[in-house]
């Protein structure tokens, strides 16, 4: 295992239909309730991983330059994890990088973190299960048990405590349904508030914060039976309302997280003016300003041209269902 050459995985980004917005425990990114996403292609992260006895301390580059001090910490934190897992002590060198901007809003932490748990396991000579791979991946980033797998995917609530039985499934193959996502790019600025301060204001200061909860079990048990009927429309609703119910419970924290600018309201007026002109196009969004139209191929190019012509948004990236996390 030492020095061998590296071990390169590819992991895609995902897009949460049914948001990940707070956590029951911090440390181990174990979330208040599940979730469901969408795998997506093209977005991707390859990171290349080799053990070396040689090395004094880790080596991590980042899109071809040695990362931020930042960057580097939370990645040698979760090789640390892998380490402590095989028994290995030995420094890493780790090469990553997107084939998409890191300030998209489009979450390259959790490509990130799952391209990096692959790639890292299997250098060290470990051959994790699904499930125990996406459990070990969001540990860097809770969002990131969802890039493991492919597809449809749900990350189940769990309730050990030890986060054993909290991780993500796939419970849709990418090639058996053809819905799309196009992003609207509105700003390329880094966010004002990242997502795990923002969760953690909203649940200590947010009034809405226990209904918004209540609201991602409802919906996530909801959304499972439109995927299993192929229903699209009850999907992209559900998917609607579960990214407003999320903006509401992070405004009325105190003091209020507004991730939207007048471009995302904007997106969302679209998404139901698309709607009644007999495009099926529904409205999500993130921890940022993005506005994201989810529809199903033979829409999409209204849905990209609609967006283009929108004030504020500067362009936008098609998506499709991607397969899972891989080794190259
Ligand atoms: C989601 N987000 O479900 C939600 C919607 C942002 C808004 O997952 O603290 O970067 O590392 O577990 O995974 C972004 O949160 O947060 C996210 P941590 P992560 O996609």
């Amino acid at each position: 295992m030492m020095n061998d050459p590296m071990t390169t995985a590819k992991a895609h980004a995902n897009l949460a239909l049914v948001k990940y917005f707070g956590k029951r425990d911090v440390p181990l990114n174990l979330p208040a309730a599940g979730s469901l996403s969408l795998t997506l292609a093209p977005l991707t992260t390859t990171t290349a991983v080799a053990f070396d006895e040689a090395l004094k301390e880790d080596e991590i580059v980042l899109n071809d330059a040695p990362a931020s001090a930042a960057f580097a910490k939370r990645t040698r934190r979760f090789l640390d994890l892998v380490r402590d897992r095989a028994g290995v002590r030995s420094g890493c060198r780790v090469r990553t990088s997107n084939n998409f901007p890191t300030a998209a809003g489009l979450a390259s932490s959790a490509s990130g973190f799952a391209a990096l748990a692959l790639a890292a396991t299997r250098a060290a000579g470990l051959a994790l299960t699904e499930p125990e791979l996406s459990a070990l991946a969001r540990r860097g980033s809770g969002s990131a048990s969802r890039s493991v797998p492919g597809g449809i995917v749900v990350w189940h609530e769990g309730r050990a405590a030890d986060g054993s039985d909290s991780f993500a499934q796939s419970i849709l193959d990418h090639s058996q349904w053809d819905i799309c996502v196009v992003v609207g790019i509105a700003s390329e600025e880094k966010k004002a508030v990242g997502s795990t301060a923002a969760m953690t204001r909203t649940a200590t200061t947010s009034p809405y914060y226990p209904a918004w909860i209540d609201a991602c079990r409802r919906d996530l048990a909801l959304a499972q039976d439109a995927v299993v009927d192929r229903n699209f429309t009850a999907l992209g609703e559900i998917a609607e309302r579960s990214a407003l119910s999320m903006h509401a419970a992070a405004l009325a924290a105190d003091p209020g997280i507004v991730f939207w600018t007048g471009t995302t309201v904007e997106g969302i007026h679209l998404a139901r003016t698309l709607r009644k002109r007999g495009v099926e196009a529904y409205f999500t969004c993130d921890a940022g300003p993005q506005p994201k139209l989810v529809c199903l191929s033979k829409d999409v190019d209204a849905v990209k041209n609609a967006l283009e012509t929108l004030g504020g948004v500067l362009r936008t990236i098609t998506c499709r269902l991607a397969g899972p996390a891989s080794l190259v």
